[in-house]
């Protein structure tokens, strides 16, 4: 089965408890249940508020996991280091975001993770996480 290392960065944690209009009503424990649910892949579920700590997981990752399904938060649009390291990373990655970046603020617009991304999910909801498994598996 494919093992895949779903990473969720900042406020990522608050899902289903803010801005439901924006991020929808499902919690972050529901989204993982929802995915285990699939049946399609072995999943490992991480998140962190904390850029280093994102980095760790995904040099960890290497020689572990056939890819990386990763929402990196805000982080998306600042982050080199996390860039690199999944440059540094062998498998595949996809990048996901629940609402859609592009009709948002201009400062969301551009994410650095997509230069390394096999396929980007933006505005699907949750059920974005689902459809990046669902691919990544089939
Ligand atoms: O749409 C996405 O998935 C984002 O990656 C979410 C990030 C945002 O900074 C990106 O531009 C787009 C923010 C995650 C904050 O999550 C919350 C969830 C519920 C309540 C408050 C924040």
């Amino acid at each position: 089965m494919t093992e895949i290392l779903v990473l969720n960065g900042p406020n990522l944690n608050l899902l289903g408890q803010r801005e439901p209009h924006i991020y929808g009503a499902e919690t972050l424990a529901d989204v993982e249940s929802s995915c285990r649910a699939l049946g399609l892949a072995e999943l490992t579920f991480r998140q962190s508020n904390h850029e280093g700590q994102l980095v760790d997981w995904i040099q960890e990752a290497r020689g572990r996991f056939d890819a990386i399904v990763i929402n990196p938060g805000a982080y998306s649009h600042t982050s080199i280091a996390i860039l690199d390291a999944l440059s540094a990373y062998e498998g595949r990655v996809v990048e996901v975001h629940i609402s859609n970046i592009h009709r948002r603020e201009a400062f969301r617009h551009h994410s650095h993770v997509s230069a390394r991304a096999e396929a980007v999910i933006a505005g699907l909801g949750t059920e974005g996480y689902r459809a990046a498994i669902r691919w990544l598996a089939g």
